[in-house]
C-alpha cells in the first residue's frame, strides 16, 4: 500500500494517529526546497525511531519516518524509565510532558512466595512508571512542530548501504543516512545483511494494563509499591505489578516458554491459585488485550553499513529485566543525531565512530540482563549495585547532566509501607 503523508491539513484519525510536520514542510519538500539539508530516511516509529527523527531534525535534518503500521502508538502496555531515558526525554523536549501521567511508586519490592524480600526506595536513582501510550504521545508531540514528515501504511521492504530505501509501495528513495528503528523484526537489518546472534530466554510474559482496584485489593499502602511477585513453587510463575498512575496497572505475568502460564487469553485458575490476593487484577486480566512474548537477546556483528544505521531492538533487543531496551533505543538514537551534526559529507565515518564510542554500554547492558534473565535472578531483589546500575546512570550522549527537575521524587505513603 502506497504510504499516507499526514499533514496538518487532514484531521487526526484519533489520539495514535496525529499529523507530525507541516503541510507547508511537505511542499518544500515536494519542491525540492530542502536541497541543503541533509536528509535521514527512518523505517520504524517506536521509540528509537522518533527519538532519532526529533533529535536529527533538531539538529538541522529533513526527515521522512516510515511507520508499517496505519495507526501510529506503542503495544506493550506499561513501561518502567529511569534516569537515562528520562534525560533522553529532556533532550529532545518530551520530559516535561512525560512526567505529567506518570508515577514513582515509593518503593520498589520484591517478594518470594509473597514474602518480602527486598523493598528500595531509590532515593538516588530518578525512575518513573506510566503507560506505553502516554509515552508514545508525548514524544510525537515533540514531532509535530518539526521538519519531519511522518508516513503511516509506509512499510520499508529494504535498504542499501548506499542509503537507498525500497518501500512496499514500489518506491525508491535516496537519502544522506538510512536508519533501521524497525525493530526486533527489522527488515533493513536483514536486507542490508548483518550477522544476528540470537538468543531466546526461557521465559516470557504477557504484558497488560488492567484498572488500578485500589479499593478491591485492600487498605495497605504497598499496593502503591512497584511490587515483583515471585513464586518457584509448586512452579515458576511470577508477577511484575506495576502501578503506571492513578487508573492504571501495569502487569506483567511471567511464565516459562510453552507453559500455562503463557496461554492467552489467561487462564484465571493458573494464576489464581498462586496469586490469590491478586484476584481483582487477575479477573480483569481475563478480558484484558495482552500477548505472550518470549524474551530475546540479539546481539550484530555491527550496527551500521555505509550510510545505514541500526538503533533500539532492530540493533539491540535486550531481555527486560534492567528496564533498558526502551532506555537503549533512546539513547542511542539521540547520540546518533550528535555524531550526524557533521552533516551529509562525513556520515560513513562518523557512524562507525558512533558504533565505536556508543556500543560498548549497550553491549554491557545487553549482557548484563540477559543473565538476570537466565538466573532469574530478580527474585532474589539484590540486583541494586553500582554495576548493573551503570547504564541508567550513565549521561547520555547529548543529554544534560544537570539534575532533573522534580527527581527522584517520593509520591506518596512511604511511612506507611512495611518494613522487611
Ligand atoms: P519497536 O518498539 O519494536 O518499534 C518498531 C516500530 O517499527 C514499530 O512501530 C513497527 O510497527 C515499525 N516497523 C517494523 N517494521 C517496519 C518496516 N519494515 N517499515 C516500517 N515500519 C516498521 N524497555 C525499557 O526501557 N523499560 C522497560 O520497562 C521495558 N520493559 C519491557 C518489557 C518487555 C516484556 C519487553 C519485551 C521489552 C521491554 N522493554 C523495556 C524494551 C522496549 O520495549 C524495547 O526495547 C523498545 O520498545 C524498542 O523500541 P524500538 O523503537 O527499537 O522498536
Ligand atoms: N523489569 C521491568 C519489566 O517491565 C519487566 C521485567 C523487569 C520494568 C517485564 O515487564 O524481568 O520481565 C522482567
Amino acid at each position: 500500500m502506497a504510504g499516507n503523508a499526514m499533514s496538518a491539513a487532514e484531521p487526526p484519525q484519533g489520539a495514535n494517529s496525529v499529523p507530525a510536520g507541516g503541510s507547508e514542510a511537505a511542499k518544500r519538500r515536494a519542491s525540492g526546497g530542502h536541497k541543503t539539508k541533509p536528509h535521514a530516511e527512518i523505517s520504524g516509529a517506536g521509540y528509537a525511531g522518533l527519538t532519532a527523527a526529533v533529535a536529527l531534525a533538531q539538529r538541522g535534518w529533513s526527515v521522512r519516518l516510515h511507520e508499517k503500521r496505519h495507526t501510529l502508538g506503542s503495544f506493550g502496555a506499561g513501561i518502567v524509565l529511569w534516569e537515562n531515558a528520562l534525560r533522553v526525554l529532556r533532550a529532545i523536549g518530551a520530559f516535561e510532558e512525560v512526567a505529567k501521567n506518570s508515577f514513582t511508586p515509593p518503593f520498589y519490592e520484591t517478594r518470594m512466595h509473597n514474602e518480602t524480600v527486598a523493598l528500595e526506595p531509590f532515593d538516588r536513582d530518578p525512575w518513573a512508571t506510566m503507560t506505553r501510550q502516554h509515552l508514545y504521545d508525548a514524544m510525537l508531540a515533540q514531532a509535530r512542530p518539526l521538519d519531519i514528515e511522518i508516513l503511516h501504511d509506509s512499510e520499508v521492504v529494504s535498504a542499501d548501504p548506499e542509503g537507498t530505501v525500497m518501500l512496499a509501495s514500489g518506491r525508491t528513495i535516496k537519502a544522506d543516512l538510512v536508519v533501521g528503528a524497525d525493530g526486533v523484526g527489522s527488515n533493513v537489518r536483514d536486507s542490508v545483511g548483518f550477522a544476528v546472534e540470537r538468543n531466546k530466554a526461557r521465559d516470557g510474559l504477557i504484558r497488560m494494563i488492567v484498572p488500578r482496584c485500589r479499593r478491591e485489593l485492600g487498605p495497605e499502602a504497598f499496593w502503591d509499591n512497584v511490587i515483583d511477585f515471585w513464586n518457584f513453587e509448586p512452579r515458576v510463575q511470577r508477577i511484575l505489578y506495576v502501578p503506571a498512575n492513578d487508573n492504571d496497572l501495569y502487569i506483567g505475568l511471567m511464565a516459562p516458554y510453552g507453559s500455562d502460564g503463557s496461554i492467552v487469553p489467561i487462564k484465571l485458575e493458573v494464576w489464581l491459585d498462586m496469586f490469590p490476593f491478586l484476584e481483582p487484577v487477575l479477573r480483569e486480566a481475563v478480558h484484558a488485550p495482552g500477548r505472550y512474548d518470549r524474551y530475546e537477546t540479539t546481539v550484530l556483528n555491527a550496527w551500521t553499513k555505509g550510510r545505514v544505521a541500526l538503533v533500539g531492538d532492530a540493533g539491540h533487543a535486550m531481555t527486560p529485566s534492567l528496564a533498558q531496551g526502551a532506555a537503549c533505543a533512546m539513547m542511542n538514537a539521540l547520540s546518533l543525531a550528535v555524531y550526524m551534526e557533521c552533516g551529509a559529507d562525513d556520515v560513513e565515518a562518523q557512524l562507525k565512530e558512533w558504533e565505536r564510542n556508543e556500543r560498548p554500554l549497550t553491549d554491557r547492558t545487553q549482557r548484563r540482563s540477559a543473565k538476570l534473565t537466565a538466573e532469574r535472578a530478580l527474585s532474589k531483589g539484590e540486583w541494586v549495585n553500582d554495576e548493573l546500575m551503570e547504564t541508567m546512570r550513565h549521561i547520555p550522549t547529548g543529554a544534560s547532566a544537570d539534575p532533573l527537575p522534580g527527581f527522584p521524587r517520593r509520591m506518596a505513603t512511604a511511612s506507611q509501607a512495611p518494613t522487611v
